[in-house]
Formats: structure tokens, C-alpha cells, sequence
């Protein structure tokens, strides 16, 4: 189908104030059947340009549903990306305001920053080329839908449940080799989920791969100093108050936050 520009804006419309508001809603592809994932990624930009329009920017870019973890806990089995912005970001240490969110969960995460521009159909080893730096990251993701419940097409255009970030120092030795470190996540010391960072789509640079080509299918690529999350190792966990969640990744260091 055509898309109406109308249309997209509407529904951009509707999973925005869900966020602002931290009100779960039903999903868009019950109201909106005629919703294609080429719509829905529309969706989610004309969402961003509601957030830039609030003096938010653009920091970076996300992979989600790159694991076998994530793909089962949400049923959804292809990745995807969603963006990421000044407002999502924390620093190791901050807290998270609970009831800002409609049902926080955090997952363990592997972070690149850029140091150059790419785009294109680049192999793993130009991608690399292009990365500054890397981190530890604990993804806070809150899906606008009721129960945290969605198609593919409703999470793409609810921006992939970006929410906020925490990255951890960043090692700029962007040679260290990220493909089988060891990834533990506690909450008030108590290990809740431990993985390795190869169950972020076989290696974390190549979902970092795999986001350039999907960028490149709309025209659009990486830019330097861009933040790229790869995607949870792990499933995710729910956040409740009063829980001081850390992770440790083996090389990397510590990241944590605190939930208020
Ligand atoms: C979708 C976002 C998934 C990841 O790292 O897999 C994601 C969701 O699970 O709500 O961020
Ligand atoms: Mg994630």
C-alpha cells in the first residue's frame, strides 16, 4: 500500500505520548492493520522528530532482538534497530526515576562508539575499522504496549522500547577482541542473568554489521561519535524500586545504576 503521511504521524503521535506520559498502549497493529515494517520504521523516525523537536538529539543507534534470549522472551525473532537520544543517556552510577517508565526492564549489553562516519555494505572488518571505542551497557527498555506485548512491526515503530542507557567506560582499544566475553548481571548482588557477549548475534560487530546494511537500505549510515548498542545477551529483567543493577563484562569493567 501507499503510505499517508497522515497516518504514520498519527500513530507516531500516539506511541509518543505513551512515552511521555508512561501510559501503556494497546498495540498500533490492532487499531492499524494495514501497519507494514517498512511503515513502521517510518513511524518510529516521524517519533524521533517529535523528540528532536523537544531539543533531544540524536547520539546513537540501537540493534534489538539479536540474541536467542531476547527472541524467545519477546517472541519475535527478527532484529531490529531503533534510535537512541541525548535523553536516553546515564552515566555508570545514576539512577532511574520508576515511575517515569510503564515497566522498565534492564538487560546486559555491549556498546561501540564510532570514531568514523560509515555507511554501505561494509564487511565486519571495514566496521571495525570505524569503531573508537567500547563499553559495558546496561539497556533500560520500556515497551509502550500493554504487558510489554508486541508484533514486530509495533516494536520497530515504538522505536524498538529505547528508553535509557548506561554506559560504562569507554576502552579505546577498539581491537580488543568482544566476541566471547563474559557478561554478569546482578541486582543488589545477586546474580540475575550471566551470558557472553557471542550471544549477541554470533559476535557483537556483526550486529553492528548487519545495523550499517539496514541503514543503508534507507539511504542512511553511522555517523563518528555515535553510540551503537548491540543488542541484550541476555532476556531482560524487570526494574523495581530500590534495585541497584550491575553488570560486570570480563575486560570491560563494571557499569550499574540505581532504580528510585
Ligand atoms: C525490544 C528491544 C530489544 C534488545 O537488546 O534485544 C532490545 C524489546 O525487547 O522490548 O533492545
Ligand atoms: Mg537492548
Amino acid at each position: 500500500m501507499s503510505f499517508d503521511p497522515a497516518l504514520f504521524q498519527k500513530m507516531a503521535q500516539i506511541v509518543d505520548h505513551a512515552a511521555v506520559t508512561a501510559t501503556p498502549i494497546p498495540m498500533l497493529s490492532a487499531e492499524f492493520p494495514e501497519l507494514t515494517l517498512e511503515m513502521a520504521y517510518l513511524v518510529q523516525r516521524a517519533s524521533m522528530q517529535r523528540r528532536f523537536s523537544r531539543g533531544e538529539t540524536l547520539v546513537g543507534m540501537k540493534m534489538g532482538l539479536t540474541s536467542r534470549a531476547k527472541m524467545e522472551q519477546m517472541g519475535v525473532h527478527n532484529p531490529i534497530y531503533g534510535h537512541l537520544t541525548s535523553a536516553m543517556q546515564r552515566s555508570s552510577g545514576d539512577v532511574i526515576e520508576r515511575s517515569h517508565y510503564c515497566h522498565p526492564r534492564v538487560e546486559p549489553e555491549i556498546a561501540f562508539v564510532m570514531r568514523n562516519d560509515i555507511s554501505g555494505r561494509v564487511t565486519s572488518t571495514e566496521a571495525l575499522a570505524a569503531v573508537g571505542g567500547i563499553c559495558a551497557a546496561l539497556e533500560v527498555i520500556d515497551s509502550r504496549y500493554t504487558d510489554f506485548k508486541f508484533t514486530l512491526n509495533d516494536v520497530v515503530a515504538d522505536n524498538a522500547s529505547s528508553t535509557a542507557y548506561v554506559l560504562g567506560e569507554v576502552i579505546e582499544t577498539p581491537s580488543l577482541d568482544v566476541s566471547n566475553l563474559g557478561m554478569v548481571m546482578s541486582v543488589n548482588g545477586v546474580v540475575r542473568e550471566t551470558g557472553s557477549s557471542a550471544a549477541i548475534f554470533d559476535h557483537p560487530l556483526r550486529s553492528l554489521t548487519a545495523l550499517i546494511h539496514m541503514l543503508n537500505e534507507v539511504g542512511e549510515g553511522l555517523k563518528a561519535g555515535q553510540i551503537v548498542l548491540a543488542g541484550g545477551a541476555t532476556a531482560a529483567i524487570p526494574c523495581q524500586v530500590g534495585d541497584r543493577v550491575t553488570l560486570d563484562v570480563q575486560e570491560l569493567g563494571r557499569v550499574e545504576f540505581r532504580v528510585v
